[in-house]
């Protein structure tokens, strides 16, 4: 279990809690970007503890996407089979977690946590992220035809041979539009996505840490991708039309 902080203080604690009882085989690292406010002092201190609880501790904030490809990195380089992602501050239920793995069955290769399937939804979301979410996902699916309800969805369970068949390093998706990136990467080696419905809770302590810059580098990181796949196969119908004529 992956679960990635930036001044989490208030909420972790609640969410581990009910992480460690709803699935209590699981390891859980938290990957915290040096919060101020102490999030990564306090995981310390319950390692010591719980040897199922581990920290990595980074500089500075540098975003979701970094921040998962290192826990990815440092998850696969202990040979779990499973790595889950999952928000510190409930908003992903715990108890979710049984039905996801139970997805998780070997020929799948990424399960999504999705709030837009049916029996999927929202909690206390202000219409305001509702619209922002699904239209990310309206637009993500018109320009790269990513064939998932919930692209931006953050509660995922990878295939640890999934995550080895992308290239990490080449991700460079900082904010939320790491999501979307990671389920391209997917899509195009041909892994299956399995979407599996949640009822995703906002969140009760703590701050959102979504900004005008994550959706602005969304935007036009899927732009980029969706000209360059049209690009492609635009440069792929001419090379055939001219293989016929020739
Ligand atoms: N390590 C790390 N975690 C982050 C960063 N930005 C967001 N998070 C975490 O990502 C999760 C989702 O963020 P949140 O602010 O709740 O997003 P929202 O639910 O879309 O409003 C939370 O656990 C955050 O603490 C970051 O730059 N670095
Ligand atoms: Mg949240």
């Amino acid at each position: 279990m992956i679960v990635p902080t930036y001044n989490e203080r208030a909420a972790l604690p609640g969410t581990l809690a009910r992480l460690r009882a709803a699935v209590p085989s699981a390891d859980v690292l938290v990957v915290d970007d040096g919060s101020p406010d102490g999030t990564g002092e306090w995981v310390d201190e319950v390692a010591a503890s719980d040897p199922q609880v581990h920290v990595l501790h980074r500089t500075s904030k540098e975003g979701l996407g970094r921040a998962y490809i290192a826990g990815f990195r440092w998850g696969l380089a202990r040979g779990y089979e499973l790595l889950v992602e999952m928000d510190a501050d409930s908003s992903h239920r715990p108890e979710d977690l049984p039905r996801l793995l139970d997805a998780a069955c070997p020929g799948v290769d990424l399960v999504i946590g999705s709030r837009w399937v049916p029996g999927g939804r929202t909690e206390n979301w202000p219409l305001s992220r509702s619209l922002l979410s699904r239209g990310a996902n309206t637009y993500a699916n018109l320009a790269i035809g990513l064939r998932v309800k919930d692209a931006t969805a953050g509660f995922r369970v990878y295939r640890a041979d999934t995550l080895r068949a992308i290239e990490l390093e080449d991700v460079n998706s900082a904010g939320y539009c790491f999501q979307i990136d990671m389920t391209w990467r997917v899509r195009r080696a041909g892994g299956t996505i399995v979407e599996v419905p949640i009822t995703f809770v906002e969140r009760v302590e703590g701050e959102s840490k979504m900004s005008r810059d994550i959706v602005v580098e969304a935007l036009w990181r899927v732009t980029a991708w969706g000209a360059q796949a049209r690009s492609r196969q635009f440069g792929g119908r001419v090379s055939q039309a001219l293989r016929r004529r020739a």
